[in-house]
């Protein structure tokens, strides 16, 4: 036995505050569970193909929206009740919150109430680890970033076998309930487990809640995910900086591509606080039908004027996800997606990259073969790895600010010769997406996140199940925020995955006829040539209100006259 002295985990001076934070509960909330009512609005119906999905979930497809409110509520769940939480997918800042939140709900309605979590996502329900979440251990993670209290993880609960083992761990533990924080893939299986377990006659419910740093899990209902919020100020502030920076040194092009593996949101947010020379938004290249090279050909445009006015500099955000939805790409990645799916034995079994390749090129059509060898070899090798536990090309190992830049070199190097550009083109590369996903939530989130919580627990406890946690009117304050559930099946859809149709909840894309595009739109030009740049700085935790309690530009202007 040594004599050392144990050192207390020193935590730095922000986080001390942060502990001391208290989220503000929504009016409605803050009553006694036991006079909050949940009020059923109207039947629902999925997105679309609502027959085959009414099919595929008979017991739980077109159950009512749920609105809390004030009342007398004799159903709530009065026994003990032991629930039991997953945090599923990418972090987001505020997933300890939605925790906490969850666990003072339980706890506020009978103190006998327990929590567990399980780790390292849903593989942790598979192989039955879990841990008991304590009022000593939530207190220390409350208002802060990162899923480090219970990890998280992209497993899939799909196969028979899976939603067996589902229902035998819960049952073995004596679990009521389960609730997922996850994004939409992980939802999709909240929904599968709920709709599972009506069938098997298995009384736990299924409770999820919208979580990802994406902003694609919206919808009418779901005003916003959580951490989209902090994510997008912190990478908002980074790139403030950089375009500062260009603007002092004016000789270097930054290219910034920023997280976001779906859909254009967090470039789009980050585009309006910061408002760069160029934003790239995936879903405008889709709708205009754009290949790489026109989309070359726009960068170099504004290269070249800006240039003409020896403005030798400027800075690009690229959305993570911009070459899935450059049309030609797409396809290329689809027919890639399916043979990868239907020859992973084959293609696992060719020892060296060269072989796959060429197996890969003679499965594809000539048109698509061609446009992969003209890729460059890097990129053509991310094409090629596995994909995530969904079925998606890891698009976030896929560097497209390279490519681009690789593509515009050689442009403008054609140009100089032929006497059409007089410039200096040096280039630097960032990636956004991991410096921001275990952020302190800001305020918003802290908010958000709790509010979330505490909403599931009250939707288990009224013995709802198939429901996404909803949280709305989030641009006003959160006391006068509205709580309620939406159930899964409202928000599906029949999508391609894995070479196959299946039910899953529709990403929410950029809208190219709502506000915040427009808005892009209509300022991009004047951005373009001028050094209209905004710097957001960080995240304020203290201070005056209109900082502090500051949402996203993108909720603002989606809700401004609604
Ligand atoms: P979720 O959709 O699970 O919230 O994840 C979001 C995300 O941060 C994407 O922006 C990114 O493409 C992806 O996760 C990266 O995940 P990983 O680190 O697991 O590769």
């Amino acid at each position: 036995m040594t004599n050392k002295k144990v050192i207390p985990n020193k935590i730095s001076e922000l986080q001390q505050e942060r502990l001391k934070f208290k989220p503000i509960l929504p009016n409605v909330l803050k009553n006694h569970p036991s006079t909050i009512v949940a009020k059923l609005i109207s039947a629902t119906r999925s997105v679309s193909a609502q027959e085959t999905i009414k099919k595929l979930f008979p017991k739980t497809y077109g159950m009512p929206e749920v609105i809390f409110s004030k009342g007398k509520n004799s159903q709530i769940k009065k026994k003990v009740v032991k629930v039991g939480v997953v945090l599923s997918g990418g972090q987001a800042p505020g997933g300890h919150n939605v925790i906490a939140g969850l666990f003072d709900g339980l706890k506020k309605t009978n103190s006998k109430n327990k929590l567990v979590g399980f780790l390292g996502g849903p593989s942790g329900i598979l192989e039955n680890k879990f841990k008991e979440l304590t009022k000593p251990l939530i207190d220390q993670y409350r208002n802060t970033g990162g899923f480090d209290m219970i990890q998280s993880g992209r497993t899939k609960i799909e196969t028979p076998e899976q939603f067996q083992k589902t229902k035998d761990v819960l049952i073995q533990n004596k679990i009521d309930a389960l609730v997922i924080i996850g994004g939409d893939d992980s939802n999709t299986n909240a929904a599968l487990i709920a709709e599972y377990f009506k069938q098997e006659n298995v009384n736990i419910n299924v409770v999820g809640v919208p979580k990802t740093i994406d902003g694609d899990l919206k919808n009418d209902k779901i005003e916003t995910s959580f951490g989209f919020d902090t994510a997008t100020k912190i990478y908002a502030e980074l790139v403030g900086n950089i375009c500062r920076d260009v603007n002092s040194a004016r000789k270097y092009w930054h290219f910034i591509r920023l997280m976001g593996r779906s859909a254009s949101h967090i470039t789009l947010e980050v585009g309006l606080k910061t408002q760069p020379n160029i934003i790239l938004i995936g879903e405008e290249v889709k709708q205009k039908n754009m290949t790489l090279a026109q989309i070359v050909d726009y960068i170099v445009d504004i290269i070249v004027k800006r240039a003409e006015m020896k403005k030798n500099f400027g800075v690009v955000l690229v959305p993570e996800g911009l070459i899935e939805f450059i049309p030609e790409m797409k396809n290329l990645i689809s027919a890639l997606n399916d043979i990868l799916a239907d020859n992973e034995i084959t293609i696992n079994s060719l020892t060296n990259i060269e072989e796959k390749r060429n197996f890969v090129y003679s499965k594809l059509t000539v048109e698509l073969a061609n446009l992969m060898k003209s890729l460059p070899d890097n990129i053509e090798t991310q094409l090629m790895l596995d994909r995530d536990p969904h079925g998606n090309v890891q698009v976030s190992l896929i560097e497209t600010e390279k490519l681009l830049i690789d593509m515009i070199k050689p442009k403008l190097s054609e140009m100089k010769k032929n006497g059409t550009y007089n410039g200096k083109f040096s280039a630097i590369t960032h990636f956004f997406g991991y410096e921001g996903r275990c952020g302190a939530p800001s305020n918003f989130d802290a908010n958000y996140t709790y509010a979330l919580g505490f909403n599931a627990a009250l939707l288990v406890l009224n013995n709802l199940t198939g429901y996404l946690s909803s949280v709305r009117k989030l641009v006003q304050k959160p006391q006068n925020w509205v709580c309620g559930g939406i159930p899964l099946t409202m928000m599906m859809n029949i999508e391609r995955r894995k070479g196959k149709e299946k039910p899953v909840i529709q990403k929410a894309l950029v809208n190219l006829d709502a506000k915040p595009f427009k808005y892009l739109k209509q300022n991009r030009e004047t951005w373009a040539l001028n050094e209209n740049y905004l710097f957001p700085g960080p995240i304020q935790y203290f201070g005056p209100e209109n900082l502090t309690f500051m949402t996203t530009k993108t909720l603002k202007l989606e809700q401004s006259n609604k």
